[in-house]
């Protein structure tokens, strides 16, 4: 049997396991527990507290959340001062500083700690008894902030310390950062939404540790690393500067891993090479290493020049943020289209490398920051990420610089940059025709599940359309046996290969008659394929079904205004919105022309459904063009009233005597006067009447498909087909394909091990067949 521990000893154990899972994550890097565990834990401590205000306790890991947001901050003055550090940026101011330190303290080749400059926020934390009372940040080194209440949100400063021989009073100084993926995470955010993006990763520590809503600064992950002492009373410390870092480690404060010590300018030169090979690799961001004389008697002994200790000095790495200028805004367009801005830059070294191009994120942001050409910027260059434009410098605005816009079309194929409503990214929309999308767009043609042209994959894709061969889907229906070979003797000339193909003209030509053969087999498409294939956006395999069998032909489905498709109970206004765009863009039509004057078949075309036939009334079209105040009740009301070729031009007066309200009439009106309005309403009047015409001529031509209205269950298992495939191939005929038997299916087809829908569907009455007959029907089909 367990003992229920008394409330006071489950607070202490969870206070314990908490800050040890704090400890072991900040300081040891070796998390424990998950994050849902910790945050279970800190729950139940909570609870623990509210229900026992006597067990309060100011250093409780609960504390680190709740307190109320403040006004300002008090002035806190450090009673020993925090010292600045002189810089090196050569190797010879380096080597003049250790040799003072030689010269005045006469000895040769010290020990150096030495340890990466943390590009933060300088901070002091006092410590009373082991308790964490005060955290200020340097300020101007003699008076600082007091930011405790935002500190004690920072879950890698310990709010208790640990271990032997903690002093009594104890002031421990280091750096809070944001760690670079808390940094580009936070600003992936803002610019998503609109909201404030922080320019550094060190303005984000700062700025969240000013925050006057501790609960703000919660939201922001940020780091500590310790790396000085301040006041020390009432406790002994190591003789060096090394071992004092390793004891303020057992304490319970993080210690970079990084540090280290080094003997001598070259063992302190070593290092600065050794950090700076990691620095684009190190997940925060770092401007240089420190060194400090390890031995502190030594240290006592030289002392300061103001407020500059002799014994320690920042070597700095090249600055990853430099001033430029921008010579001009390019747009460069992604796989998908999304246009991103580019700056370019007159050329200037940034953390080490040569930068010309920055990012400039998208059209938001370039208007947040109004940069315009020719200004003076600030690029920022750090880790792997691609440098960024962070700010304009403001004194240095060319006069008169035009404000900048994103272009109203494609840099590379001049389709029209479009953006949809409430995203941020603009994108190009000439899909097909872009070669920048072009690759993507073909790859996705050929793919398995779009044309299947078996053996055309990505690799190969990019080389025909790198090396001219392919510019669009259309082109690969004109690849010969020779493109392919002289293609492949191109890329390999290009790679510097000669692999078996080139050396074996026999096997490159079989290689390519295989490649062309599959062509070839995918000439005979379905509609639904190929509607998939083209790659519309929002068009995945299940909305091109339902275009395939709602409308029947892909002619019906190229020209038709996106009123109509709203028609299709499966199709969304943006759906409808997204298909009618692309078949809008000239280019897209070309390379369908193109496709089917390089012999792409069709096999599979049908007159359109009689559930589409029923579904085509003007009311339904007119509602969803989305014409402002006219509501579906209203668009019944109009084409009850008028033709549908007497909508678009009827006067005023008559909408009104029609029935509609007069605001509504004067809304229709109003909007009517658009011509691009005006030209929507009218395509979609007349296909609509087209439509209807070409229905009553031949009357019988409608295609109701074969099993139109039949529900289907299938179950046990499929000898000759999976069961996704009988699925896939009853849909195509018209049927609904269901999950269980009731009264209303029409057939269950009985596989071998046929379980208890079999026995439902004979306790039902409902028609049975078994595989043969399913295979029949779809021969009959085929
Ligand atoms: O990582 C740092 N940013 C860092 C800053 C460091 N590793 N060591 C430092 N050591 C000192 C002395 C030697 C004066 C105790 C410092 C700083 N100072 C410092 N940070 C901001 C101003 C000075």
């Amino acid at each position: 049997m367990t003992d229920t521990p008394t409330p006071a000893a489950r607070a202490a154990d969870l206070r314990a396991r908490l800050e040890d899972a704090n400890q072991r994550y900040h300081v040891l890097d070796e998390p424990d527990i998950t994050d849902a565990e910790y945050d279970r834990l800190m729950r139940e401590l909570e609870a623990l507290e509210a229900a026992h205000p006597e067990l309060a306790d100011p250093a409780s890991p609960t504390r680190r959340v709740g307190a109320a947001p403040s006004r300002a901050f008090d002035e806190v003055r450090h009673a020993i001062p925090m010292l600045s550090l002189g810089n090196a940026f050569a190797d010879e101011e380096v080597a003049d500083f250790v040799a003072r330190i030689e010269e005045r303290l006469d000895l040769r080749a010290p020990v150096f700690s030495v340890e990466p400059k943390f590009d933060g926020l300088a901070i002091s934390l006092r410590y009373e008894d082991g308790v964490f009372v005060r955290g200020a940040t340097r300020g101007d080194g003699a008076t600082g902030e007091d930011v405790t209440v935002n500190l004690r949100v920072v879950r890698a400063v310990p709010l208790r310390l640990r271990g032997e021989g903690v002093p009594r009073v104890l002031e421990v100084r280091g750096e809070v950062y944001m760690p670079r993926a808390a940094f580009e995470a936070y600003n992936a955010r803002a610019r998503e939404h609109g909201g404030k993006v922080l320019a550094n990763p060190r303005n984000g520590a700062a700025g969240s540790l000013r925050q006057l809503d501790p609960a703000v600064t919660a939201s922001r992950p940020l780091a500590f690393y310790a790396y000085a002492l301040g006041v020390v009373e009432g406790g002994d410390l190591p003789a060096t500067h090394s071992a004092t870092l390793v004891r303020l480690r057992d304490w319970g404060f993080p210690v970079s891993p990084l540090v280290s010590t080094a003997r001598g300018v070259e063992g302190c030169l070593d290092y600065y090479r050794s950090i700076g090979a990691q620095r684009d690799a190190l997940p925060f961001d770092i401007d240089g290493v420190v060194y400090k004389l390890d031995d502190l008697a030594g240290q006592r002994e030289l002392g300061f020049v103001g407020r500059t200790p002799r014994w320690a000095i920042a070597h700095k790495f090249p600055a990853q943020e430099q001033t430029t200028r921008l010579v001009a805004i390019d747009i460069n367009i992604g796989r998908t289209g999304a246009a991103t801005p580019i700056a370019r830059l007159e050329p200037v070294q940034v953390g080490g490398v040569v930068v010309t191009n920055a990012t400039l994120h998208n059209a938001d942001q370039i208007a947040r920051l109004d940069v315009r050409v020719g200004d003076t910027v600030i690029v920022r260059r750090a880790g792997d990420v691609i440098p960024e434009v962070v700010r304009v410098v403001d004194e240095a605005r060319v006069a008169d610089a035009p404000v900048w816009q994103m272009p109203a079309n494609c840099p590379i194929c001049s389709s029209e940059l479009v953006r949809e409503e409430g995203e941020v990214v603009w994108r190009c929309s000439g899909e097909l025709v872009c070669p920048a999308q072009r690759k993507e767009a073909v790859i996705h043609f050929a793919s398995r599940r779009a044309m299947d042209i078996e053996g055309l994959g990505g690799r190969l894709i990019e080389d025909l359309c790198d090396l001219g061969f392919v510019a669009s889907v259309a082109d690969l229906y004109k690849l010969t046996v020779e493109d392919f070979v002289e293609m492949r003797r191109q890329a390999d000339a290009r790679d510097g290969t000669t692999p078996e193909t080139v050396k074996a003209g026999k096997v490159a030509t079989k290689w390519a008659e295989n490649l062309v053969e599959a062509i070839e087999a995918s000439r005979a498409a379905t509609l639904e394929r190929f509607l998939f294939a083209l790659g519309i956006e929002h068009v995945g395999e299940s909305t091109a079904k339902a275009l395939a069998t709602w409308f029947g032909s892909l002619e019906r489905v190229r020209r038709m205004p996106w009123p109509l498709l709203t028609l299709v109970p499966d199709i969304g206004g943006e759906v409808a919105h997204s298909i009618g765009h692309f078949f809008e863009q000239d280019g897209n039509q070309a390379v369908i022309d193109g496709l089917l004057a390089r012999g792409v078949r069709i096999g599979d075309e049908h007159g359109v459904s009689a559930k589409f036939a029923a579904a085509l009334e003007v009311a339904g079209a007119l509602a969803a063009i989305g014409i402002p105040k006219l509501t579906a009740k209203r668009a019944e009301q109009l084409a009850a009233a008028f033709a549908a070729d007497a909508i678009a031009d009827a006067p005023e007066h008559q909408l009104v005597t029609a029935g509609l309200p007069a605001d509504t009439a004067a809304a229709f009106v109003a909007w009517r006067a658009e011509p691009a309005h005006a030209r929507l309403l009218d395509d979609t009047l007349g296909a609509l009447a087209a439509l209807r015409a070409d229905l009553d001529a031949s009357g019988a031509a409608v295609a109701s498909l074969p099993l139109d209205g039949k529900t289907f269950v299938l179950t046990g298992t499929l000898a000759s087909l999976t069961r996704d495939a009988a699925k896939a191939r009853l849909e195509a005929l018209g049927a609904k394909v269901a999950g269980s038997v009731s009264k209303k299916t029409s057939v269950v087809v009985a596989g071998t091990e046929a379980g208890s829908k079999l026995d439902k569907a004979q306790e039902l009455g409902v028609e049975i067949w078994d595989e043969d007959r399913l295979v029949a029907l779809f021969a009959e089909h085929a």
